[in-house]
This record gives C-alpha cells, structure tokens and sequence, in this order.
C-alpha cells in the first residue's frame, strides 16, 4: 500500500486552515492540520468531516439546466459543454438586450474572487458583489472610517494580549482554529477574557467575567465605557494626542453617556461598567477590545462598532504588542505579490446597481450591498439586471426573507448558481455548475497578509468523484466563450504560473503547500491611511459627503409581553447552511431549537424540551423544540442558523429544525442607519406550545 500526504486548504469554512490529507490506494483517509504551516495539526469539527462530504453523494453530481418553473426541482443533466454554451447564449442574449452591466454576481469574497472580478470586469458590469452585507459589512465600515483600513487587515494580537473583550463574538465556537488556540495560550498565561453576550456561550464559560445584557444595547455599554475612560481620565494620554483626531467632538458626544445612564439601557450594573473601564486601562495598551464580526444584527450595530474601535484607540491598542496590528502585506515584507487578474481590465465605469460608490456613504474598498442590488432588480432603478451568477452563496438562505428574495429573483431572465452542496439557491437556479468538494479541488493560489505573510496552496488529492469542474475552470471557459480567452487555463500550473510571474517563487517552493514572505513577524506599528494619517472620530470623507460618524443612542424597541427578539448563531460543528447534510456533521446535531428564559417559559406553559410554534410577525410559523436555558435574557430567543432543510436531494437534513431567515420578514429594508448593512435581528416572534396553537389555527 503507498501512503501520501498532499497540503492543502480546507474549504469546510471561509477560514481555510492550512491542511494535510493522508491517502492510501483507496483515496484520502484522514484529514489534520498542516503541521509545517506552525499552526499544529488540530482541526475544528468540520474540517475533519470533510471526508463526509467528499464521500457524499447527496450533492450535484453533473451540471444541471432546469426543466420545470423555478424551484420545482425537474432537471436536464446535461454535459459541461451544453451547460457551458447554454449559458453563454443566455448571458450575451441579455448583454446584447440590457447592456454589460445588467450582469450581477455575488460570492463569499477572499482570495479567489480575483478571478470572478476579473470575469465580472472584463464583461463590462460594475455588480460584482459579496455576502457581506449579511455578514461583516456593518465592522468593516467602522474600521475603515476610524483606521482607513478595513476590519480584516487588523489582525489581534492574542496571545500577547492582558484583557480580551469579546461583544457579540462567539469566539470559542464561531471559530478559526489559529484564532481560538492563539485565545486559549493567552488565558493560560493569565489574559483576562470579558464575555458580553445575552445567552449563555462556551466563550462565556471561559470567560473571567461573563455579562448578559439586554439584547441591542452594546452601544450604550460601549458609550458607558468611553464616557467612564474619558471622564476618569484613563487615556493614553501620549497615543491620544499622536494619533486622535478629534478627541474633543468624541468627549463632547458621550458626555450625556454615563455608566449610571447606561446601565439603565443594558442592565448591567454602573460599577461592572467602571470597573471594567478601568481594568482595560491597567492592562492597556496590551487589550483587545474585539471590534465585531457578523455585525449585521441592529440599525446601530456600525455605531456599536465604531465605538468598540474606539475603545481601542483611546486605551492605545493600536499597533501595540498584545492589541490590534496592521496585517502585513507582500510590500511590508520586501517581496512582490501575486499578478492580479482584475487588474487585466479596467473597472467599469458605470455606476453600480446597489448605490455604492455614488449613491452610499464613501466605503471601504470592495465593498457592496447585494440586498440593494436584488431591490434595483425589482424595481428596475437605476437599470434593469437581468442576469444573476451566484458562486459559493447562497443568499436564499444566507439573507432574509426567501420569499421577498425570490419575487426579486424572479425579474432576472437567468439565474446561474456554482456551488459544491445542495443549496435554496442553487435550488431555484436555471443552471447549476457543480464544484468538486475541496478535497477533489484546486484553487488558485492565496497571498495571506499577517505578522507573516504566506502564499498558501490548496491541491486536490482525490480526482473528482463526480462530473464536477473547479471554480478557476468554470469561469476561464465562461470567459473565453465570451471574449475573455485570457481568464481560460488548461491547467491548474498553468493559472498557478500566471499568479507567481514575476516573484521570485516557484511552484517547487510549495512543498509544504505554503510559502512564507518573511521570516519575523512584522508589525507597521500604529499606521492609519485616511486623510489626516490619524484615527479619525470624525471621517473626513464622509464629513464632507454630509454624512455624520456618529450619529446618538437609539434605544431598541423592546419586544411585547409575549414577543421575544429573534437572536442568530453558530455552533462549532457546522457552517451556515452547508454542512447539515454532511453524513458526519449531521450525526453530531441534527437539529437546532429555541433557546429561551426559564421564567419565559413557564409564564407560556412550556417545558424544557416541550415542542412550540414560533410564529413571524408576517404569520409564518413552524414547530420547534424549545429549551429553557438559564442566564438567557428574558428578551431573547436563540435558534443557531443553517437549518430547516426542504431539499428534497437532503436526505438527512431535510425536515429538522427550523430556518431563521424566514422569520425575517421585511428584512431585506431593514438596515443599519448609517453603513446600510442589513439588521438581522430586527425581527420578534411568539411562541405558544403545540396544542393551544392547533386550536387556534
Ligand atoms: N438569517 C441569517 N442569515 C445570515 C446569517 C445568520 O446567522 N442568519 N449569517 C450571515 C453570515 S455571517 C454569513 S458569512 C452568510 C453566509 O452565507 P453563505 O456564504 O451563502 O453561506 P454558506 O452556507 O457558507 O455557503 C453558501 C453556498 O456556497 C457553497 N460553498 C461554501 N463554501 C464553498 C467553497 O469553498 N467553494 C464553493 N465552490 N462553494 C462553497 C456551499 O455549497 C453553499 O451552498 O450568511 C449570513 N446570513
Ligand atoms: N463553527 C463555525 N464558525 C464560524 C462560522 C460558522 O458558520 N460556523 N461562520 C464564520 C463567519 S462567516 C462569521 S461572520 C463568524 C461569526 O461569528 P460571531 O460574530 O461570533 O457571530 P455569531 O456566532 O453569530 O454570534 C456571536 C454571539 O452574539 C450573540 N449576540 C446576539 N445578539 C447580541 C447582542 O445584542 N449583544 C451581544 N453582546 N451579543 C449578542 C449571540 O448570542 C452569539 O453568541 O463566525 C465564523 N466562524
Ligand atoms: S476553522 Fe474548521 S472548517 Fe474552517 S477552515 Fe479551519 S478547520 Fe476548516
Ligand atoms: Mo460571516
């Protein structure tokens, strides 16, 4: 028997932890972590199902054009070339009609989408989008107009860090494997963790302090921290005066925020609020106080976050040991980077269809708002779309309200879906291109920007086991159909040799499946790229854009006596929507439940365990089991996102649980009031158990 190892990335999250996968004759046996890369060889839960969906078979297998209406699940398979052709005659019909940029096309951004914006671009359509307005849109603005960087080039220094604070981050479970073992060695070396959360977490239980408020008060906590700082003198006094612009508009606009004020909107103590101010300021500039990732939940949640950063910024974390450091790129480390795809073309420069750039705030680079882009398809304003390519997303269960969405959906004349999994979107698709799993897949090459900046490899180790295609695949042969024979590679080497040209790397330098660019850490140090090369309380462009960067506390509406507020999560043994299906995911939970208050429970007449009816504002309503879970807040109902499975092509997941996003009715208008990301957990529901909801049905 010959035994082999192949590097890789794993792909069972956006993370992609650097891998290896052990094969024998019969194929790929074991998945760990790639023990050359420093970052160990565990894995999260999922990364080591990925075995489970490499053996899957409940996935597309050949590429697919739909027979009956949309969603109804009839089904040519067809070969790559009829799909491939099928869809380039669609798509130049509907340029030639409406023009290049009645094309939209929305994926999980990283390090691939270089090739789908090149794609994108080189047709001529400005509507190249992410997910994230439903995910970091809401942080990525705050850190942009405090830093001049966006949130993901602020990389946090655990494990030389004193005082962790994690608000509305499930660090522990809503995990990064590096992340949470860089957390771990930090707290055995005696860090102090603070947890503020409104249930009961597995961060909160390592957490030296763990505090509950009422759900969509961050601000006031965090206003609550920033007035007690100021007023009590615990600034950094020096990094202040070097690198603050505008402290005093910051000290006049929390003045009426006081610890006492803000306990009355958060429930937690004044004296837990001061004193943890000032434990920050004793362990500062070694703190972290964590600046949010899904932070697309209230109409204040970019709010919340600018002050988070804030709190970092008075307290002097930035650019310090143990705080925030500035990812180093290729640059910082001397060498060159990867040749960029996009930058073959130019950017087009028709306006986008989702307003940004002309219409929103000024963004950070990259940045998008698909929920306004399926709102232009609807009503047609600026332009008509008409041509919709979905790549690993899948925005019928990844945003809110299905049914708002699809009546969306339905003023496209195509609608294309690439993905490796079963999915609602690829579900109501006209076309569906199949990707192999990422054990049977290569992608392109990734420069990841860090204290260490790498280029990381992902390689198959299994041929496919299906009539499925990569991703740099599709989209070269869509691309040369369409007059983009640039973007078309024969082979995986062959796109891996564009990438490399002019570095000093070969492909024989990838042994290990990595690269690293320099070999000390590097840290820029407090480096910030707006106007003024300061953090700035109040941003420049959007000063003069008429916009304000601080707008003042809005308390959240609380629900009715017998509403709770529909709070969303994750668990450690699946991502979003994808891996329920997995056959080893889905034998660790099968299903989710309502997380709800004791005292809630029992004034409703329901038990721990007891099945209920939730109920939508809209009306919709499904049977879920309900948990009576002490240390909730009596305002909140939890339920972890991804489940409620209707495929019929699912199986194990079909049936179980429930979906969140379809009690988010309306929620596609419902927005942060400054950033626009979308408002998550704007939405309340009921619940009544089972029997008294059938007598009133
Ligand atoms: N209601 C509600 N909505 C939410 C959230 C919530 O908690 N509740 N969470 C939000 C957040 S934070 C996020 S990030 C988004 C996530 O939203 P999505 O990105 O849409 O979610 P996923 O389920 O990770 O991926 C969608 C599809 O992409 C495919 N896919 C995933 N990874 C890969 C890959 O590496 N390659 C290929 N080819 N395909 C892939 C899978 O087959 C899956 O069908 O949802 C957001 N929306
Ligand atoms: N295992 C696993 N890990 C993942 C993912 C996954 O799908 N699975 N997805 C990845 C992605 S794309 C993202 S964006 C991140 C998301 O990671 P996080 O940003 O940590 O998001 P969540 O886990 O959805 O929620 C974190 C916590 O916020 C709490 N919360 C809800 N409302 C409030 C509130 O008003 N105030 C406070 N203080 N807390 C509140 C919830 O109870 C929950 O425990 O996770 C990433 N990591
Ligand atoms: S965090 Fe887990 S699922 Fe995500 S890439 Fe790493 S091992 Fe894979
Ligand atoms: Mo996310």
């Amino acid at each position: 028997m010959t035994a082999s190892i192949v590097y890789s990335l794993c792909g069972m999250c956006n993370t992609r932890c650097p891998i290896e996968i052990h094969c024998d004759d019969s194929g790929p046996r074991w998945i760990c972590g790639n023990r050359h890369t420093g970052s160990g060889t565990a894995l999260c839960p999922r990364g080591a199902a990925g075995l489970g969906l490499y053996a899957d078979d409940e996935r597309p297998q050949q590429p697919l054009i739909r027979e009956g209406a949309r969603g109804e699940g009839r089904w040519r398979a067809v070969s790559w070339d009829e799909a491939l052709d099928y869809t380039v005659g669609r798509l130049r019909a509907i340029m030639d009609a409406y023009g290049p940029r009645s094309l939209l096309f929305s994926e999980r951004p990283g390090p691939y989408s270089d090739l789908s914006k090149a794609f994108v671009r080189g047709l001529g359509s400005p509507n190249h989008c992410n997910h994230d307005d439903a995910c970091a849109h809401n942080v990525n603005q705050a850190a942009y107009t405090l830093t001049g960087s966006g949130r993901s080039q602020w990389n946090y220094d655990y494990k030389n860090c004193r005082h962790i604070v994690v608000q509305g981050r499930n660090l522990l479970e809503s995990l990064k494997v590096g992340e949470v073992n860089n957390v771990l060695a930090a707290l055995d070396k005696g860090c102090r963790l603070t947890c503020v959360d409104v249930r009961p977490t597995v961060t909160a239980a390592r957490a030296t302090r763990s505090l509950c408020l009422r759900p969509g008060t961050d601000l006031a906590f965090n206003l609550g921290i920033l007035h007690t700082l100021i007023t009590e003198k615990l600034c950094n006094a020096a990094f202040v005066a070097a690198y603050v612009k505008d402290f005093d508009a910051l000290a006049d606009f929390v003045r009426p925020y006081s610890a006492v004020w803000a306990a009355g909107e958060c429930g937690i103590d004044a004296e837990e609020i001061t004193t943890l101010a000032r434990q920050l300021a004793e362990a500062a500039p070694a703190v972290i106080w964590h600046g949010g990732w899904m932070s697309t939940r209230y109409a204040q949640s970019f709010m919340t976050c600018r002050t988070a950063y804030l709190i970092n910024a008075l307290l002097g974390s930035f650019g310090s040991k143990g705080g925030l450091i500035l990812n180093a790129g290729a640059k910082d480390a001397g060498r060159k980077g990867l040749r960029s795809f996009a930058a073959l073309y130019p950017a087009p420069a028709e306006p986008r269809a989702d307003g940004v750039g002309w219409k929103e705030p000024p963004f950070a680079p990259g940045s998008s708002l698909l929920h306004k882009a399926f709102q232009a398809a609807a009503t047609g304003e600026p332009y008509p779309l008409k041509a919709y390519i979905a790549l690993k997303h899948d925005p019928l269960s990844a945003m809110p309200d299905p049914e708002a969405q699809k009546a969306c959906l339905d003023h496209f004349d195509l609608l294309v879906s690439l993905t490796f999994s079963w999915s609602d979107t690829a579900w109501f698709s006209d076309v569906v291109l199949p990707m192999p799993s990422f054990v049977e897949r290569g992608s392109m090459l990734q420069l990841r920007s860090g204290a260490r900046p790498q280029i990381l490899m992902r390689s198959p180790a299994a041929a496919p086991r299906h009539d499925t295609r990569p991703e740099w695949w599709i989209l070269g042969q869509l691309g040369k159909r369409l007059g983009l024979p640039e973007l078309a590679f024969d082979t995986l080497e062959d796109l891996w040799r564009f990438q490399l040209e002019g570095t000093d790397i070969g492909l024989e330098d990838f042994r290990h499946g990595a690269v690293s660019l320099s070999e000390t850490p590097i840290n820029p140090g407090p480096v910030f790229k707006t106007p003024s090369g300061k953090i700035e309380v109040l941003f420049t462009p959007w000063e003069e854009a008429g916009i304000p960067s601080l707008r003042p506390y809005v308390s959240p509406a609380r629900p009715g006596p017998e509403e709770f507020r529909l709070i969303v999560g994750r668990h450690a043994c699946h991502t979003h929507s994808h891996t329920q299906n997995n056959p080893l995911l889905h034998d660790k939970l099968p299903v989710n439940e309502a997380w709800i208050a004791p005292e809630r429970g029992q004034a409703l007449g329901l038990a721990d365990g007891d099945t209920a009816v939730m109920r939508a504002a809209s009306g919709y309503s499904g049977q879920i089991r309900v948990r009576l879970v002490s240390g909730m807040h009596p305002e909140a109902l939890f339920m972890l996102h991804g489940f409620g499975h209707t495929l019929p092509v699912e199986s194990r997941a079909r049936g179980l649980g429930l979906g969140d996003q379809h009690f988010m009715s309306g929620g596609l208008t419902q927005e942060d009031e400054l950033a626009h990301g979308l408002a998550l957990q704007a939405h309340f529901v009921r619940l009544t158990p089972c029997d008294t909801s059938a007598k009133d049905n």
